[in-house]
This record gives C-alpha cells, sequence and structure tokens, in this order.
C-alpha cells in the first residue's frame, strides 16, 4: 500500500510561528509530498506564515485569513478554497484561546464571557470548520484536532481551557459519528508539553516540562515533528479503520495515576 501524500492537499489551522504545533503537522505532511494550504486569524500572521511556508523545497501553499470566530469568515474561506483548488482531503485544527486571567486561579472564578470566549473559539470551531470542509471532501478525508489532558483531569491553571478541552474532545466524536458516512475520519491528538507562543507567560512551564521528564514513562518531553507524524498517520490511509480516537503523544505520561 502507499501512504505518500502526493496529489493530496490539507488545510493547516493555527500556524504562528515556527514552534507552532501545527508548522509541526505542517513539515510532516509535506515531507509526505502533500499540497498545504494555511489559514492564519489575523493578518499580522500573514508574512510570517507565507515566510515560513516559502522554506519547504517544491511546496505551492496557499493562504487565507480565517478567524473561526465568524461564520461568515470560515464559510468564506472553504468556499475560496472549493474555487481555488476544488477537492481537499483533510484539515488539522490547532486552535485554542482562553483569556489570559482565566488560566489562573480558580476555575469558579471564571466569567461568563471568559468561558464562552474558551469555548466558542477552542471547541465550537471545530464544528463549523469541519461543517464548511466535509464538502470539499469529496473523496474522503481525515479531520485532526488538538487536545491537552487537562480536557480529561483537573491540571493546575488549565482551567477554562481543560473544560473547552473537554467540549473539544465529546465534539470531535459527535463529529466523527456524523461525517463517517461521508468517509470523513475524526480523530484528536493530546499532546504533551510542548513550548510554544501558547505556553509563552505561563508561569512555572520549565517545572512542568521538568515534570514530564522525572515522571512520563519515556523520560523526556514530546517534540512538534512528533506529533506532526502522527497526524500524517491519522491524515493517511494508514489509520483508515480509527476515527473518533483521542491519541496521547505525549511520553506516555497520561498512562500514570
Ligand atoms: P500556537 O500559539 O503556536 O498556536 C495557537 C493558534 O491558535 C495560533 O496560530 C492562533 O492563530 C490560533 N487562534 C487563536 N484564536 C484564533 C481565532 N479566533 N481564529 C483562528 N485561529 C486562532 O500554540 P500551539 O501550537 O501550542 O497550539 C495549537 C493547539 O495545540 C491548541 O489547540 C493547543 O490547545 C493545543 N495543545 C498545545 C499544547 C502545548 O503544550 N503547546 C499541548 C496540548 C495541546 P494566530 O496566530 O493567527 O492568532
Ligand atoms: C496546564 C498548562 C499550563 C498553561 C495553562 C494554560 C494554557 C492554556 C493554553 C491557551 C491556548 C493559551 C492562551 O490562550 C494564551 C492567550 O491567553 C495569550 N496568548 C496569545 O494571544 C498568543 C499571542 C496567541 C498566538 O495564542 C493563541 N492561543 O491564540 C497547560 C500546558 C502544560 C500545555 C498547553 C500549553 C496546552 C495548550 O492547550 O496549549
Amino acid at each position: 500500500m502507499n501512504f505518500s501524500l502526493e496529489g493530496r492537499t490539507y488545510v493547516i489551522m493555527g500556524v504562528a510561528n515556527k514552534r507552532s504545533i501545527a508548522w509541526g503537522i505542517a513539515t510532516s505532511l509535506h515531507a509526505a509530498g502533500a499540497r498545504l494550504i494555511f489559514t492564519y486569524a489575523n493578518e499580522r500572521f500573514e508574512k510570517p506564515v507565507r515566510d515560513l511556508a516559502a522554506t519547504l523545497d517544491g511546496q505551492d501553499a496557499l493562504f487565507y485569513q480565517c478567524d473561526v470566530t465568524s461564520d461568515e469568515a470560515v464559510q468564506t474561506t472553504f468556499d475560496q478554497i472549493k474555487e481555488d483548488v476544488g477537492t481537499i482531503h483533510g484539515l488539522a485544527h490547532c486552535i485554542a484561546f482562553a483569556q489570559k486571567e482565566d488560566l489562573k486561579g480558580d476555575f469558579v472564578d471564571t466569567s461568563r464571557d471568559g468561558y464562552l470566549l474558551a469555548h466558542n473559539i477552542s471547541a465550537y470551531s471545530l464544528v463549523a470548520v469541519s461543517r464548511a470542509a466535509q464538502p470539499l471532501m469529496t473523496e474522503g478525508g481525515g479531520i485532526v484536532t488538538l487536545t491537552y489532558l487537562g480536557g480529561e483531569r483537573v491540571v493546575k491553571n488549565y482551567n477554562v481551557m481543560g473544560v473547552a478541552k473537554a467540549s473539544l474532545d465529546a465534539t470531535m466524536k459527535y463529529l466523527a459519528n456524523d461525517l463517517g458516512q461521508h468517509g470523513v475520519r475524526v480523530n484528536a491528538i493530546s499532546a504533551g508539553p510542548i513550548r510554544t507562543l501558547s505556553a509563552k507567560g505561563v508561569g512555572d512551564f520549565n517545572a512542568i516540562l521538568k515534570n514530564i521528564e522525572e515522571k512520563a514513562p519515556l523520560r523526556r518531553t514530546v517534540t512538534q515533528e512528533e506529533v506532526g507524524d502522527t497526524a500524517y498517520y491519522l491524515l493517511s490511509n494508514l489509520s483508515r479503520g480509527v476515527t473518533g480516537e483521542i491519541i496521547h503523544v505525549d511520553s506516555g505520561y497520561s498512562i500514570l495515576g
């Protein structure tokens, strides 16, 4: 069987810079021969994303602005992609956001607005994006989202984002059930802690990484490239029997009690 992604097109949402997990996914899919389409939320990220993509040898990438808080923006983006390339074969959703003040202290203090914002960007967006993308997956396809252990159990400071990830995990499963009949598989990768722009400003991130190095079965943290290679597996025919699944790429940390 041929697991090359030659002749296949994938949409990557959520590259902010070279440390982004989305960039790890982009490099893995590129290495497998895929054509890539990048979306960014804010126009200030257009040039950095274009500059990064230009480093991928022979990649003829496309770029679209897409703020996932707007249904109209999501629909317009996929209408435009349909016009420009026609069929796509998959999508990587690497998007999350919560207000800084909701990522510390007690979860019980989360405001209604903060709760809704985190869920809007980090969980509902997968519904909006999947609905708009599915009609373009005329040959079947794969959708992958990024989640974290803090959605399965309580992790200090993750707070409202943990509740949003729990919603994202369930959202992924309901979407997998809906879209399976169209040959579209929907899965999640639960990544271990990786230093990215989102993780910046998190107090004690060094201590979080050190704890993984001391306790995780593999005694080390994971890389963007390792998450990227699992995304490649989930977006290729290698995983053709897998949907509605959460794969932990976390050095085994989640098995610990
Ligand atoms: P990055 O900061 O690199 O990426 C976060 C991305 O979210 C940015 O590219 C940002 O886009 C995008 N985003 C935020 N708001 C919006 C919006 N309204 N519309 C569209 N895009 C938006 O961090 P990571 O690579 O760490 O995060 C990617 C995913 O991985 C997230 O879901 C995160 O929760 C998850 N994850 C991360 C872990 C880690 O340790 N780093 C561990 C487990 C999961 P823009 O740059 O254009 O603003
Ligand atoms: C327990 C962990 C420690 C960190 C606690 C919370 C982390 C939440 C992740 C969330 C996505 C971060 C933000 O929303 C940051 C945001 O408030 C400010 N940053 C930005 O606006 C930057 C510029 C943009 C690019 O960021 C976004 N997101 O748009 C969790 C650790 C151990 C694992 C992590 C980091 C998990 C995760 O989900 O990212």
